[in-house]
């Protein structure tokens, strides 16, 4: 007699509230050694975790230099080093579900959580690679997961070159890999348009920044 498989309905489900990467994770290669992976909606009810984001981090403004003038970053940032508390348990479990996934490629775990606030579209974050750190001269990878309203992430060769876009918002999961942060650059641009806020929340390994 054929017997159906048994699948248990929890099989099917996220474990605390996230997609199994193995199986929802897509690769895109870039030049150069550079990819990206992309999981749209990883994180379920992530709504929840960016009400909660917005009162438990202690978000600083910060000014830098610029032509001559002092002028401020236009977003709002913390950074938890490497053993520092972090603001909510599921980052923690969101940390170690990366780790899970990437440490054999990764070759370690992810250590640090970069938090950024963009308050509306006037916030943004210009052409950049994390280039701090070991990220200079070495693969690595840095995985963000966006919450709140959806903003686009754009990444372009360095130098220049056709620039490819994320729209990112909403529990979506996006990792950077391979020579990315050293042969590709990327960026939050500014919108004319009514824009919400959006958290980017970035697991990254040891000094890489
Ligand atoms: O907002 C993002 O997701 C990107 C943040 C970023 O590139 C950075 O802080 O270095």
């Amino acid at each position: 007699m054929f017997a159906a498989p048994q699948i248990s309905l929890f099989e099917s489900l996220p474990v605390d509230g996230m997609q199994d990467l193995a199986a929802t994770v897509r690769r895109a290669q870039l030049s150069h050694g550079a990819w990206v992976d992309f999981a749209p909606g990883w994180l379920a009810n992530s709504a929840e975790l960016f009400a909660r984001l917005v009162d438990a981090v202690p978000w600083r403004a910060e000014r830098r230099a610029m032509y001559e003038r002092v002028v401020d970053v236009p977003r709002l940032t913390r950074f938890y080093e490497e053993g520092e508390s972090l603001p909510d348990p599921l980052l923690d479990t969101m940390r170690d579900a990366l780790t899970g996934h990437y440490r054999q490629e990764l070759g370690e775990p992810f250590t640090t959580a970069g938090l950024c606030y963009y308050r509306d579209g006037a916030d943004s974050v210009a052409w950049h690679g994390d280039n701090i750190g070991r990220s200079r001269s070495e693969d690595t990878m840095v995985a963000i997961v966006s919450l709140g309203d959806a903003r686009p992430l754009l990444l372009r060769p360095r130098g220049g070159g056709k620039s490819i876009r994320y729209n990112l918002g909403h529990g979506d999961l996006l990792v950077m890999g391979g020579s990315c942060q050293r042969t590709w650059e990327h960026c939050v641009p500014k919108s004319s348009r009514v824009i919400g806020p959006r958290i980017s929340v970035q697991f990254r390994p040891h000094n890489v920044r």
